[in-house]
C-alpha cells in the first residue's frame, strides 16, 4: 500500500529518502525550491550536479527528464533534480510534465528510494497553474504506482496555502488507489 499526501511546508527539511528538484536544464541551481535546495545543501549538491554535466549530461537535462544526485548537508539522502515545461517558452503539454514525475519516481526506485518529496514542479517561475500541476501529478502517479513497486511514501510538500488546497482537492479526487 502506497500512501500518497500533500504538506505545507519546505522540502529541504524532509527526512525522506530522497527529494525532488525543480530545476532547469544546466542544473547549476537558481530560484524557488532550487534555490532553497542548494542553499541548504550546501556546495556538495553543486559540486554533484557539475559532475552530472561533466558526465552523463553534458547538455544539460532535458525537460521531463530526472537525475539523481547527493543530497550534500541535507536530512534526505538523495537530490532527485527533474526539468518541468516552462509554459512561458510555449512548453504546455501535460505529458512533459507528467514524465517529470513517473520519470523521477523510476530513478528513486532504481536508488532504492521508498519515501519520496516532490514540489509542485513548474507551478513557480515555470508558470503552471497550481491545480494543473496536481491534477497531472497525480494522474501520472496513480497510473505509476499502480503498474510499479518499490516506493511506499510520495509526499507533495507545497509552499502556500492555494497550492495545497489544490493538491488536496486532486488526490481527494483521484480516490483511493492513491
Ligand atoms: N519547499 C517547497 N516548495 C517550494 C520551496 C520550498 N523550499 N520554495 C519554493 N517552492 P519554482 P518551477 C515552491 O519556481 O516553476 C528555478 O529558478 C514554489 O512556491 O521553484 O519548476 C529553477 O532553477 C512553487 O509552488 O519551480 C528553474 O529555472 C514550486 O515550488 C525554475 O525556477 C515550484 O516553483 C523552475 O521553475
Amino acid at each position: 500500500m502506497v500512501t500518497v499526501e500533500a504538506v505545507l511546508g519546505d522540502i529541504t527539511t524532509q527526512c525522506v529518502d530522497a527529494i525532488v528538484n525543480a530545476a532547469d536544464s544546466a542544473l547549476m541551481g537558481g530560484g524557488g525550491v532550487d534555490g532553497a535546495i542548494h542553499a541548504a545543501a550546501g556546495p556538495a549538491l553543486l559540486e554533484d550536479c557539475r559532475r552530472v554535466r561533466a558526465t552523463t549530461h553534458p547538455k544539460g537535462l532535458p525537460v521531463g527528464e530526472a537525475v539523481a544526485t547527493g543530497a550534500g548537508n541535507l536530512p534526505a539522502r538523495w537530490v532527485i533534480h527533474t526539468v518541468g515545461p516552462n509554459r512561458h517558452r510555449g512548453q504546455d503539454d501535460p505529458a512533459l510534465l507528467a514524465s517529470c514525475f513517473t520519470r523521477s519516481l523510476a530513478v528513486a526506485r532504481d536508488l532504492g528510494a521508498r519515501c519520496v518529496a516532490f514540489p509542485a514542479v513548474s507551478a513557480g517561475v515555470y508558470g503552471w497553474d497550481a491545480a494543473e500541476v496536481a491534477a497531472v501529478a497525480t494522474d501520472a502517479l496513480r497510473a505509476d504506482l499502480a503498474e510499479h513497486d518499490g516506493v511506499d511514501l510520495v509526499r507533495f510538500v507545497l509552499f502556500s496555502e492555494p497550492t495545497l488546497a489544490a493538491f488536496q482537492s486532486a488526490l481527494s479526487a483521484a480516490g483511493p488507489l492513491l
